[in-house]
C-alpha cells in the first residue's frame, strides 16, 4: 500500500508513503493514488490535500526512472504521470499540495498542477529532465509557462537546480512557507476555510480557471515542430546515457548526440 487515506470533515488527505522508493511516481503508486482520488471525489470532499507527511525527507522523487521507456516518447498522454497531472487538474474540488522535503522532476510538475501549494522550511523543488537527457512534453512545458514567470521556468529547467524554500516562496511556487511544526495545522486551516464556502461555486471556479488556462489553441504546425524536436532528444544517445547513469548511480557524461 503506497497511499494512506483519511477524511477530516469535508477535507480529504492522501499521504504518499512509499518511502523506500522515495515516493517515485511509478505506475503502481499512481494507480493507487488515482483510485484514492476517485474515492475522495465519490465521498464529495470539498478540498483534497496531497502530502508525503510532515517530516518526509523526499516528498516525491518524480517519475519512476526505471519505467521511462528508451528510444520512444517517454511522456505520452497515457503515461502514469500524465494521468495523475490530469487527475489533479480535473479533480472536482481544490487540491492543496502540502510539502515537506525535496520534490523532483515530474513531482514538481505535480505540485505546480495543484491549486494551492504550502511548504515548510525543508521543502525544495527541482525540474530535472536535463539531468536525464529527457525531452519534456508540450503539456508540461505549457504548465510551467502558465504557472511560473518565463525566466524562472527557464532557469529551473536549464539548470535542474534544487530551489530552496525561500526561493520557492519568492518565485510563487508556494502560496505559503511555514514552520514544519505548523505545516499540518496551517494547511488544514486553509482547507477547512475553503470547505466552509459554497462548494458548487468553488468547483465552478476551479473548472473555469482550468478551461480558460487551456483555451489558447496550439497550431498543428507548432505541435508537429515540437514533436520533431522532442523526437531528436528521446532518440539520442544522451537519453540512454542519462538513464544508465541514474541506474548505475554515477554522473552522466553527455556528448550532444
Ligand atoms: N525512480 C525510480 N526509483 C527511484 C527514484 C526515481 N525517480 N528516485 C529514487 N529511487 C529509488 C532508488 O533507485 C533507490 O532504490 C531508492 O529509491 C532510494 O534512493 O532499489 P534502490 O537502489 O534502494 P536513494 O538511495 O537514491 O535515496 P536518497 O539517497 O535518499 O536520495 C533521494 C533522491 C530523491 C535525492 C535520489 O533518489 C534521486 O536523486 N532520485 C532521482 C530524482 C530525480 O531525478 N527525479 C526525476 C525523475 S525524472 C522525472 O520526473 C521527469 C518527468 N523528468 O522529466 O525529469
Amino acid at each position: 500500500m503506497y497511499i494512506r487515506s483519511e477524511v477530516d470533515g469535508y477535507v480529504g488527505i492522501l499521504t504518499l508513503c512509499h518511502t523506500e522508493k522515495r515516493n517515485a511516481l511509478s505506475r503502481a503508486l499512481v494507480g493507487e493514488l488515482l483510485e484514492a482520488m476517485d474515492a475522495m471525489a465519490a465521498a464529495r470532499v470539498r478540498v483534497l490535500i496531497l502530502t508525503a507527511g510532515v517530516g518526509s525527507k523526499v516528498w516525491s522523487a518524480g517519475h519512476d526512472i526505471h519505467e521511462l521507456p528508451l528510444g520512444e516518447d517517454p511522456l505520452l498522454y497515457s503515461d502514469p504521470l500524465e494521468q495523475l497531472l490530469r487527475g489533479v487538474r480535473h479533480f472536482p474540488a481544490p487540491v492543496i499540495a502540502m510539502v515537506s522535503g525535496s520534490v523532483w522532476g515530474g513531482a514538481t510538475d505535480l505540485v505546480l498542477s495543484c491549486d494551492i501549494a504550502i511548504g515548510d522550511d525543508t521543502c525544495s523543488f527541482a525540474l530535472t529532465p536535463v539531468n536525464l537527457g529527457l525531452p519534456y512534453n508540450t503539456a508540461g512545458t505549457l504548465n510551467f509557462m502558465r504557472r511560473l514567470p518565463l525566466n524562472i521556468a527557464k532557469e529551473m529547467l536549464f539548470t535542474a537546480r534544487s530551489v530552496s524554500p525561500h526561493e520557492a516562496e519568492e518565485w510563487h511556487i508556494l502560496n505559503h512557507r511555514v514552520d514544519a511544526s505548523e505545516l499540518r495545522a496551517f494547511t488544514l486551516d486553509i482547507a477547512h476555510g475553503i470547505a466552509s464556502k459554497a462548494p458548487l461555486a468553488v468547483a465552478a471556479l476551479k473548472e473555469q480557471f482550468r478551461m480558460l488556462a487551456d483555451s489558447a489553441p496550439l497550431q498543428p504546425g507548432i505541435f508537429e515542430r515540437i514533436q520533431e524536436l522532442r523526437h531528436r532528444v528521446f532518440k539520442s544517445r544522451d537519453y540512454v546515457e542519462g538513464i544508465d547513469a541514474f541506474k548505475e548511480k554515477r554522473a552522466p557524461v553527455f556528448r550532444g548526440e
